[in-house]
């Protein structure tokens, strides 16, 4: 049933062909938040020279009523788990469901083509979210090819077998996470120091931490240090990096805080430093403005106001890519 398309693929881009077809990967790579995406996995080949007999694919959060396509001469399984949020579809709230979608049991030549299929709902909230990510593993009648590679948000590294990405595009007519808009203030200056785009994210109901994330700029001669603050809304507020001990991401507590060395910007991200809001009170909600204030050994204490963007986002709501002036 397939066998004319790739014929016609093939002649229409003969010198593309293997370029073009390296990758197992989305054949739509944009869908619109708050909307359906019907999403066509193209696996192009097999492993190695050895036929594809499976293809399993993870469902990140914020896609959710997933149906997949069954298809003649495979079989199809799904597995559900809970969601880390509830998500509105048809009036009421859908708190779990399928995850992972796992076609078997067929046989798709090397040197054949084919689309493995699914419907889903894009939750509102991932307007901000920029990429979300379809982990495949690629099961073949010998060996299997994982494609689960994420690339980290500033890295330009190549990526050998990449996940199958989704680029979120926020609503037309909407702006993804405007919080106050331009009411919360952009940066906040006390002595020499200069916070700029603090920002957090919203948590899922019953989450015990949230990360936070800022720039802070040192106009002075002198190193400062941020070594903590406090916040309504959670029990402590930390200082946080993330390391990488033993191929492992982990984060821990700056005890002696962070220095930021005079005349110089540091910028606290997801992946890297961090403020970590510990013993949350109260979900935080995408939209929302929360107060914080740090403490810095010199400048002292600095109120902020902290935009909460959507869950996962990986950067501050409203502003997408800024530059640094
Ligand atoms: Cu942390």
């Amino acid at each position: 049933m397939n066998l004319p398309r790739i014929v016609i693929a093939l002649a229409a881009t003969p010198l593309l062909a293997s370029a073009a077809f390296a990758h197992v990967t989305l054949e739509n790579r944009e869908a619109t938040a708050g909307r359906s995406y019907k999403a066509v996995l193209t696996v192009p080949h097999g492993c190695g020279s050895s036929p594809t007999t499976g293809i399993r694919v993870t469902i990140p959060e914020g896609v959710f009523s997933v149906k997949p396509q069954p298809k003649p001469g495979w079989q199809l399984a799904t597995v559900s788990g809970a969601y880390a949020r509830g998500y509105q579809s048809h009036g009421r709230e859908l708190r779990e469901g399928v995850k992972e979608i796992a076609w078997t049991g067929g046989s798709l030549p090397d040197d054949h083509y084919d689309e493995f299929v699914f419907v889903a709902q894009v939750d509102a909230s991932l307007a901000g979210a920029g990429q979300v990510h379809f982990p495949v593993v690629q099961t073949c009648a010998s060996g299997e090819a994982r494609w689960d590679e994420v690339r980290e948000a500033d890295s330009t590294a190549r990526l050998e077998r990449p996940a199958p990405a989704l680029r979120i595009l926020a609503a037309s007519g909407e702006r993804p996470a405007q919080g106050a808009g331009h009411g919360a203030a952009a940066s906040v200056t006390k002595g020499d120091i200069v916070v700029a785009q603090p920002w957090s994210r919203a948590t899922p109901g019953g989450a015990r931490v949230a990360g936070g994330y800022l720039t802070v700029t040192n106009r002075g001669a002198q190193p400062d240090r941020l070594t903590g603050g406090s916040a309504e809304f959670a029990e402590r507020v930390e200082v946080h990096e993330m390391a990488t001990v033993n191929g492992v991401m982990t984060m821990r507590g700056l005890g002696s805080g962070l220095e930021i060395p005079p005349g110089q910007t540091v910028e606290l991200k997801p992946g890297g430093y961090h403020l970590m809001f510990v013993g949350l009170r109260r979900q935080l909600t995408e939209g929302q403005t929360v107060k914080v204030t740090l403490t810095f050994e010199r400048a002292g204490t600095v109120e902020l106001n902290f935009r909460i963007g959507s869950i996962g986002g990986r950067a501050a709501p409203g502003g997408g890519d800024h530059s640094h002036h």
